[in-house]
């Protein structure tokens, strides 16, 4: 049986292919859902998976994730508005934004949601950290400004930070919450 992840971002695919292979062929389905304008990052997620699996009108599952950068000392901004922020003011402002902050501290989260037409359930995970001057080239997004156990996530290997990663722990719990059902 097929999931279909609901993303534009195939890195994301890949990802949930390590956790979930034993349960499903995970495939890309680029659909364009409404996120709801929340500051409830599983509320946008389980909206938009309810949303996507009634879209594509088959049996398939479907999940979604939403993330974002929480810094602490700025009330969790940009929090659900990262993608926006990231387009607007980009990483480099953020880090600006934070230098002058006595305390750094910031976590990635993320919300996982899955739909199969008769339950809908969310799976979060968060990874602690702390805003950085940006550093590496690797990853995708904030990664260069987040900085876990003396690396930033744009210096360390896509398996480390898939290991570590708020979507990785998110991930992790869905499949042990499909392992359940089995
Ligand atoms: P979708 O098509 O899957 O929605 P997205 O990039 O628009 O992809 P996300 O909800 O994953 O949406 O991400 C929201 C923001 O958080 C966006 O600016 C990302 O770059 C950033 N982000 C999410 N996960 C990240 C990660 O693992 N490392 C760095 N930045 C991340
Ligand atoms: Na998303």
């Amino acid at each position: 049986m097929s999931l279909q992840f609901v993303t534009t971002n195939p890195g994301k695919v890949r990802e949930a292919t390590e956790y979930l292979a034993e349960f499903f062929d995970v495939e890309q389905y680029d659909y364009d859902y409404a996120e709801v304008q929340s500051d409830d990052l599983a509320e946008i997620a389980a909206r938009g998976a309810e949303e996507a699996f009634a879209a594509a009108g088959g049996d398939d599952p479907v999940i979604v994730d939403d993330a974002g950068l929480f810094i602490d000392d700025l009330d969790g901004f940009p929090g659900p508005y990262s993608s926006y922020v990231e387009d607007t003011l980009g990483i480099e402002r953020v880090w600006r934004l934070a230098e002058p902050l006595a305390d750094r501290s910031a976590a990635f989260r993320c919300t996982v949601a899955y739909a199969d037409g008769e339950t809908v359930e969310t799976f979060d995970g968060e990874i602690p950290g702390e805003v950085v001057a940006p550093r590496g080239d690797g990853g995708f997004g904030y990664d260069p400004i987040f900085e876990h156990d003396g690396e930033t996530f744009a210096e360390m290997g896509t398996e480390r930070k898939n290991d570590l990663s708020h979507r990785g722990r998110a991930l992790a719990k869905l499949a042990d919450w499909l392992a359940e059902r089995a």
